[in-house]
């Protein structure tokens, strides 16, 4: 830092003395003094912040000819130029080739017409009074009423405003008009009697003016899309010259405090004759003061300030080190790219921590030894924790970022790392503290802090590190690390590694905030009158997000890369909970979740070869072959030896796998993957079903010794989810053969629906039940609601014996199948099985409740929906099953989405429309959902009585019992007797 900068840097109040990532700020009187001021020192100064990554916004009133003009910046970035000009009207993107328009709002000929209507009002009730004014047609969206008494007026430096202010005020009450204010709302009056609606009336001294915009349309947009680029209120700065009152009326420059910008810092470097309005910083010093204001913003990035992470309701916080729930916090604060994830633990090496960092699809071991690989760290600093030292740590759920603040022995380090979601793969580390602290033998290192290099490979997975290391002018050390991991080879880890390092800190972290605003647009979900539980929703989505990459194969396994429990193995949990929210949002990843089946149906042909059966049987678990790797034997609570069936029995996996691929289909119309590889996987499972079934003498098809998703009842009869689920699949694969004409002949097609046909599925009309499987009617009748507050572990609760001869369910199994293919059920049949199986249902999975609360939704009942909704929500934050130190629930988060997408919203991915059918608890107030259905991005605002669907391009929805409507951009809709209908 130079000294100029520290002496700029004291004198500034404390509010202004801290890094900001974006600054808004007006231009005449507060950038440049005046419209003729040289601007070269500026441009050179915000070129260089554009570089170091600040996001800066000009909001002014004049055109770009004026304001281009005279600062012809050409920034590079990674920091934006924007200029919002022409009082909001109009917005440029400045690139190193020059400006480019990237908004502009323009009058209508009938909006053009009214204004110049209500502006010929305007003048003649002046007029009226004895005050003779021109009406000045301006550009765009307004109409200017000279008040300037005389033309050495005409253009007045921002200095003489006061003067100018004390002759225009004369001119007024010579017109017996008090003041400005008086003038305004006399045009005020007349914009409303000339029937213009929502005019914006404004006066710059030297005229009043009836506009369609002003400066807080651009502010309004600056914000919005400061948002959509990662970039909170919190972290903003406004700067201004005229906040307070000028001749009665606001400042212009308080048009910048907007709502969408609560929680910015807001500074005047101007006179302020009235004072500024409660909040604002009172700086003064014009112009010169806000160059060393930015000069101060440079100071920090190049000595590579830390940026803060404000807490604005997006945050999980941690105080502390407790050695009990150390691990259950590290799952929660874990950090992913969906390339490479990494537990949330201390930068120091602590005792009781388990820090991890794991790569996707990097395995050891083969079979059910196969185990998500341990490599080398790349966030650990040569610090030991003791007990008596102090961590922070605070996780932006919104950015994917994890900052830690250490205090040991007295001495204090600040971290932030984050998992880049713009480069995957990619790690950025940047630490501050007393250069001993930061000093590491090598930036890679393993858990127990033993130093590994710059670069490490082994089995497939390779790692590379860069590192750099500044002290700044008041002594405090830095350090940037750069770290890349992948499975291509060293030489290509090696290559992110260094291209991260070159792309600089600043960049990295630019980019990897406006990947993750990007993917909130399609992926937010919000209950407006419930803070708390959106928070815990937002945790959820903010894992899933990540979950997986865009590209390539994604193994996504059962708590992904946030620990190592399941050893990191691929189950049904992804085909079915994670699956439908990456498609409803970001269909890439979803494709590369995918992906890792179609690569491993290969695999799926040899398990069922080697069965006996023809087609492709997917394993229960599986890794990087896609061999089955389910355990044969785990220890049970008291240590002893329990078999495991799962692998050779659960095989509803098969048909999981297809209807994921199926999902993914209706979510996004890609017909590519449709026609070939989703076809495909559909005749290979479709083929290993019509090898499984066995038909019985009587003509009645069964699939004999399976388990269920209920796995308290194993190798069970007809099982009604394994039965209809493969029903499903057969009659999919039927569908889809038929309509590609490929994949499969018309003999065996007619073969598989006749199969699907005779299918037992263990319905019994006469009590509107499914039978879970068949004999569980007649197993003992427990109901377990009424034996123990749930979620429990009924087995381990009544002993795995008791709850094998009993109908005591795990989690939903006939219930599934009315949430995954509700056409494949009996119509009408929801609520007698619900009634009859959740309170037979242990929750004795993460994964039953989040489904529960949506079929519940569906049915109607709203409150117990609710709470388990609420139970899921907070699963992994308060730990509920005692196993969250082995890693995040990733699919009970799936489950969090799903219950309000499909359950409390009711959306279904049809064939010709997005279907809706919102069931609003009346306490929410309002549901707030983001979608993409066949790529278009959506916003629903989803109320007891109304919905609103705002989309990017043409959508067609349709409510139940409706016609497919064509929503345009926003369309609304509300609830009556006889259904949903446009307003
Ligand atoms: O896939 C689940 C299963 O349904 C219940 N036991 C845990 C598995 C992994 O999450």
């Amino acid at each position: 830092m130079t000294t100029t900068a520290v002496r700029a840097r004291a004198g500034l109040p404390p509010a202004l003395q801290r890094r900001f990532e974006a600054v808004v700020f007006d231009w005449d009187g507060t950038a440049v003094a005046d419209r003729r001021a040289p601007a070269g020192a500026l441009r050179r100064l915000l070129e260089r912040l554009s570089a170091a990554g600040l996001d800066l916004v000009v909001v002014t009133g004049t055109n770009l000819a004026n304001v281009d003009g005279q600062l012809r910046a050409r920034p590079t970035g990674p920091g934006r130029l924007r200029l919002c000009l022409n009082r909001g009207s109009e917005v440029f993107e400045v690139l190193p080739d020059g400006p480019h328009a990237l908004e502009r709002r323009t009058a209508s000929a009938e909006e053009d017409a009214a204004l110049s209507h209500a502006a010929g009002l305007a003048a003649a009730r002046l007029a009226e009074r004895g005050l003779e004014t021109a009406v000045v047609a301006d550009r765009l969206n307004r109409r200017k009423l000279d008040l300037i008494p005389l033309p050495q007026w005409a253009d007045p430096p921002k200095a003489a405003i006061g003067e100018l202010l004390e002759a225009v005020e004369a001119r007024l009450a010579a017109a017996g008009i008090d003041g400005l204010g008086q003038a305004a709302a006399i045009a005020e009056a007349a914009a409303a009697e000339a029937g213009l609606r929502d005019a914006r009336v404004t006066s710059d001294v030297k005229h009043v003016e009836l506009g369609l915009t002003d400066k807080s349309d651009a502010a309004r947009w600056a914000f919005t899309d400061l948002w959509r680029r990662g970039v909170a209120p919190a972290d903003v700065l406004i700067a201004g010259d005229e906040f307070g009152e000028l001749g009665g009326l606001p400042g212009s420059d308080s048009l910048l405090l907007v709502p969408e910008g609560r929680g910015a810092v807001a500074v005047s470097v101007g006179r302020e004759p009235t004072g500024v309005p409660e909040g604002v910083v009172e700086l003064g010093g014009g112009p010169d003061a806000f160059a060393a204001l930015l000069h101060d913003q440079l100071a920090r990035r190049e000595d590579g300030e830390l940026p803060p992470l404000p807490d604005d309701g997006w945050t999980i916080d941690l105080d502390g080190f407790d050695p009990q729930l150390e691990r259950v916090h590290e799952s929660q604060l874990a950090l992913s790219d969906g390339r490479v994830g990494t537990r949330g633990a201390p930068a120091a090496t602590a005792l009781a921590a388990r820090p991890g960092t794991y790569v996707s699809g990097a395995y050891t071991g083969a079979g059910s030894d196969a185990e998500l690989a341990a490599v080398p760290l790349w966030e650990r600093l040569p610090i030991v924790l003791g007990p008596d030292d102090r961590l922070h740590r605070r996780l932006d759920l919104r950015t994917g970022r994890l900052a830690q603040e250490l205090v040991v022995d007295g001495k204090a380090v600040r971290t932030l790392a984050f998992a880049s979601l713009a480069r995957p793969g990619v790690c950025a580390f940047r630490a501050e503290g007393p250069a001993e602290l930061l000093h590491a033998p090598a930036p890679l290192a393993w858990a127990d802090g033993e130093p590994v290099g710059r670069s490490w490979s082994a089995d497939g997975v390779s790692a590379a590190a860069r590192e750099e290391r500044r002290r700044d002018a008041a002594g405090v050390a830095r350090l940037d690390r750069t770290a890349a991991y992948g499975l291509d080879g060293p030489d290509a880890a090696a290559r992110a590694a260094d291209e991260g390092a070159a792309a600089g800190w600043e960049r990295l972290h630019a980019e990897h905030r406006a990947a993750w605003a990007g993917r909130w647009e399609t992926a937010d979900a919000r209950i407006a009158g419930d803070e708390e539980l959106t928070r815990a929703v937002r945790f959820s989505l903010s894992h899933l997000i990540p979950a997986a990459a865009d590209s390539g194969e994604a193994a996504v396994g059962a708590r992904d890369l946030t620990g190592s429990a399941y050893r990191g193995h691929v189950f049904w949990d992804t085909d079915v909970f994670v699956l439908p929210f990456l498609a409803a949002t970001h269909p890439a990843s979803a494709r590369a979740a995918l992906e890792y089946r179609v690569r491993r149906l290969d695999a799926a042909r040899a398990e069922a070869r080697e069965r006996g059966y023809r087609g492709a049987r997917f394993p229960w678990e599986s890794a990087a072959d896609g061999r089955e790797a389910t355990p044969r034997v785990v220890q049970g609570p008291s240590g002893e030896e329990v078999p495991v069936l799962n692998g050779d029995a659960e095989e509803h996996i098969t048909a999981d796998v297809a209807w994921g691929a199926a999902a993914y289909v209706d979510w996004t119309g890609d017909d590519e993957f449709r026609r070939h590889e989703g076809l495909e996987l559909l005749v290979e499972t479709a083929r290993y079903w019509a090898s499984r079934i066995r038909v019985a003498a009587d003509g009645s098809a069964h699939i004999d010794g399976v388990i269920g998703p209920d796995e308290y009842h194993v190798l069970v009869d007809d099982n009604a989810y394994t039965n209809v689920m493969a029903r499903w699949n057969l009659r999919r694969a039927a569908d889809e053969a038929s309509r590609a004409r490929a994949g499969a002949g018309g003999d065996e097609i007619r073969a598989w629906r006749a199969l699907a046909d005779a299918l037992v599925d263990g319905y019994d009309p006469a009590r509107g039940l499914y039978e879970q499987f068949a004999g569980f009617f007649a197993l003992e009748p427990l109901v377990v609601a009424e034996l123990a507050g749930r979620p429990v572990a009924a087995d381990v609760l009544l002993g795995r014996d008791r709850v094998a001869g009993a109908q005591v369910v795990k989690q939903p199994d006939v219930l599934m199948l009315h949430h995954l293919v509700p056409d494949e059920v009996e119509p009408g049949s929801l609520a007698a099985n619900l009634a009859y199986y959740e309170p037979r249902t242990a929750h004795g999975s993460s994964l039953s409740p989040g489904i529960h609360a949506s079929l519940l939704a569906r049915a109607g009942a709203l409150d117990r929906a609710d709470e388990l909704l609420r139970l899921t929500a907070r699963l992994d934050l308060d730990d509920v099953t005692e196993t969250t130190a082995g890693g995040l629930h990733l699919a009970a988060m799936g489950s969090v989405w799903q219950a309000l997408a499909l359950g409390f919203g009711g959306l279904r991915p049809g064939a010709q429309a997005l279907g809706l059918d919102p069931r609003v608890p009346p306490a929410w107030g309002r549901l707030e959902l983001g979608v993409c259905f066949r790529g278009v991005r959506a916003r629903l605002t989803l109320e007891p009585g109304t919905a609103v669907v705002e989309a990017g391009a043409p959508l067609a929805v349709r409510f139940p019992g409706s016609d497919v409507v064509e929503c345009g951009r926003r369309a609304q809709f509300e609830r009556t007797r006889h259904g949903w209908r446009p307003r």
